[in-house]
């Protein structure tokens, strides 16, 4: 490396690292004032589970209680769609799901025409990493926005994963969450000469909870305090909770419980104050906080601590048997509310607690507004940075909540709502005539009464009602999201031609390999010489399932040249029951049918072809 340093460039790595000030230089001066942001981001950590908290008083988090001690608490932080992927897409774009598009786990990315608060502060100058759990659509390469990049496909593995720096994929022994750590210590301690941006998502203490092995054996006398609404019989309720609780609510549960009797409350169960599953929960968390510390301790050695705003938070809540629920997505507090701590003395006091209402869509624009980027027209949060001034400003007294039935998941349907600083309401637009939800959480913080039904009530119901289509206009839900056109490439992914066959095996001409597996057929003559005779039953299998041949990874073209003797049966399928496309003649005519998350589109040629 070359030792010669210009003077330009010593200036702008004055600038970055916080010595431009001495030289008195306006330029420098401005440039110092930038903060480092940390974003540090759990999966499915309850609101409470913290150390101070002291809601498990057997466990420590010291070095999550620190961020809340030198900094500030958010007492009252949601999500305003409380599953995985649609919160990660909110946190990035500042946008509610049914505007960033991203309305279920692992399906797609954040719509093209929304920018996310990365590609902003990357073009505004920042230096910026994603390292961790992204979690939309189900490919580990790296997304836009970022100069550097380390995930991994889907939910990931705890133990020994599969990782992808950049665009190369590996597998790398560890447990990921210290390998997360690692990687984000090595990249802060790259030199560099602005402000970064540091995005570490973990995938902790997302299921299965697997702590760390150093921590396996944590708690051994532990015993959980059982939460004051596991005892809900869900009387007074809406019928979809009983009925999910009582058959269960995976799609083929869900479907075998069609039509059974519902009780009208249920049966109590038992604490378990041991439950294996909630103290792995836990157990997963320590690493967390160690890794916290870790990050922490390199800031100071760096000396950018105090110049560096720390946000840590969670995608979404979740249930460690409130209402007698594991999981997320409902409404109530458990699985909406979230952890938020910000660490950043240049602005924010020690120690203080926030009250108002912020929400997953407020980081985005809190963070442009901190790094003095200009915030994108489509952001719908507010940056939350005057309360952590301890600005009085008048602020939200009601917000959106909003989520989407699952394709796997029937049994919890897709749900509004209105959460307000004292009342909640849930509609479910997709069950006419179910129950909607109404809790005074002043009077019943654990959301046992639904009062709904409550004549006494009426008024309270009918205001909140008219809260949600105010906000739903508001927001713009229902309304569509911009078309984007998408450019296939005329690209020979797969050319199967049939004159080659030997031992059942058909060649790929296309020279990408995808050697095909013949059932069934014979040898014929075809009008482009020699063919393959499908009778029906006969098919050709690619074996393995190579990504150019995964329509979510990368669009390509399909063509063929078919000679039908019937005028029934498939010529290309592709996928299963809830995502697929199939091309196939029914009474001769050539139809296209697309399947994406069990709702299906179809196209019909306006004529059939010739038979042979
Ligand atoms: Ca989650």
């Amino acid at each position: 490396m070359s030792r010669k340093v210009t003077r330009r460039r010593a200036l702008q790595q004055l600038a970055g690292w916080g010595a431009g000030a001495v030289l008195g230089l306006g330029r420098c001066e401005a440039q110092r004032q930038r903060p480092n942001i940390l974003f540090i981001l759990t999966d499915d950590q309850a609101w409470n589970v913290l150390g101070f908290t002291g809601r498990f008083p057997f466990l420590r988090t010291p070095h999550l209680d620190r961020l809340a001690r030198e900094g500030a608490h958010f007492l009252n932080a949601f999500v305003t769609t409380s599953l995985c992927s649609p919160s990660r897409a909110s946190f990035l774009t500042g946008c509610y799901a049914h505007r960033h598009g991203v309305r279920a786990n692992e399906q797609r990315d954040i719509h093209p025409s929304i920018p996310t608060f990365p590609q902003v502060l990357q073009k505004a100058g920042y230096e910026t990493a994603f390292i961790g759990k992204w979690h939309m659509r189900p490919v580990s390469d790296p997304r836009p926005g970022f100069d550097e990049w380390l995930s991994f496909r889907g939910q990931g593995e705890y133990v020994n994963p599969t990782l992808n720096q950049n665009g190369r994929e590996f597998q790398q022994e560890g447990y990921m969450t210290d390998l997360l750590t690692d990687y984000a210590l090595r990249w802060l301690r790259r030199p560099r000469r602005g402000p970064f941006c540091l995005l570490l998502w973990h995938k902790a203490v997302h299921g299965p909870f697997t702590p760390a092995p150093r921590h396996q054996n944590a708690f051994a006398d532990a015993e959980l305090p059982k939460p004051p609404n596991f005892d809900d019989t869900f009387a007074g309720k809406p019928r979809w909770l009983r009925r999910g609780a009582f058959y269960g609510q995976r799609r083929e549960q869900w479907e075998q419980s069609e039509g059974k009797p519902i009780p009208d409350a249920l049966p109590v169960g038992e604490w378990n104050p041991r439950n294996p599953a909630h103290l792995n929960y836990l157990r997963t968390l320590l690493a967390v906080d160690e890794s916290v510390g870790q990050v922490l301790a390199a800031l100071e050695e760096m000396g950018q601590l105090d110049n560096t705003f720390i946000l840590f938070s969670s995608d979404n809540g979740f249930f460690l048997g409130e209402h007698r629920r594991g999981d997320k997505r409902l409404m109530y507090e458990e699985s909406i509310r979230i952890p938020l701590l910000v660490r950043y003395p240049p602005l924010v006091r020690s120690g203080v607690r926030i009250e108002e209402m912020v929400l997953n869509i407020d980081v985005a624009p809190t963070l442009l507004e901190l790094a003095g980027a200009p915030i994108p027209k489509t952001v719908q949060g507010r940056s939350f940075l005057p309360l952590l001034r301890g600005e009085k400003v008048e602020w939200r007294r009601s917000w959106l909540y909003e989520y989407f039935q699952e394709d796997w998941l029937p049994g919890v349907p897709t749900m509004l709502g209105v959460r307000t600083e004292r009342w909640k309401y849930i509609r479910y637009p997709d069950l006419p005539g179910e129950l909607e939800e109404l809790y005074d959480l002043e009077k019943d913080p654990y959301e046992l009464r639904n009062l709904a039904a409550d004549p006494a009530y009426a008024e309270q119901l009918k205001a909140l009602r008219g809260e949600l289509e105010r906000l739903l206009k508001e927001t713009g839900y229902g309304e569509p999201l911009p078309r984007i056109e998408v450019k296939v490439p005329l690209e020979l992914v797969l050319h199967y031609t049939f004159d080659q066959v030997k031992q059942g095996r058909v060649r790929d001409a296309s020279g990408r390999g995808h050697e095909g597996v013949l059932t069934g057929g014979r040898p014929a003559q075809g009008r482009r010489g020699l063919a393959w005779a499908f009778d029906g039953h006969a098919f050709v299998e690619v074996p393995q399932r190579p990504a150019t041949l995964s329509p979510e990874i990368k669009p390509f073209t399909v063509g063929g040249w078919c000679w039908p003797e019937a005028n029934e049966g498939v010529l290309v399928a592709h996928g299963g029951r809830s995502h697929g496309y199939a091309l196939y003649l029914r009474r001769g005519v050539p139809h296209f049918a697309l399947r994406i998350g069990g709702n299906l589109a179809l196209l019909k040629a306006p004529q059939a072809v010739p038979l042979k």
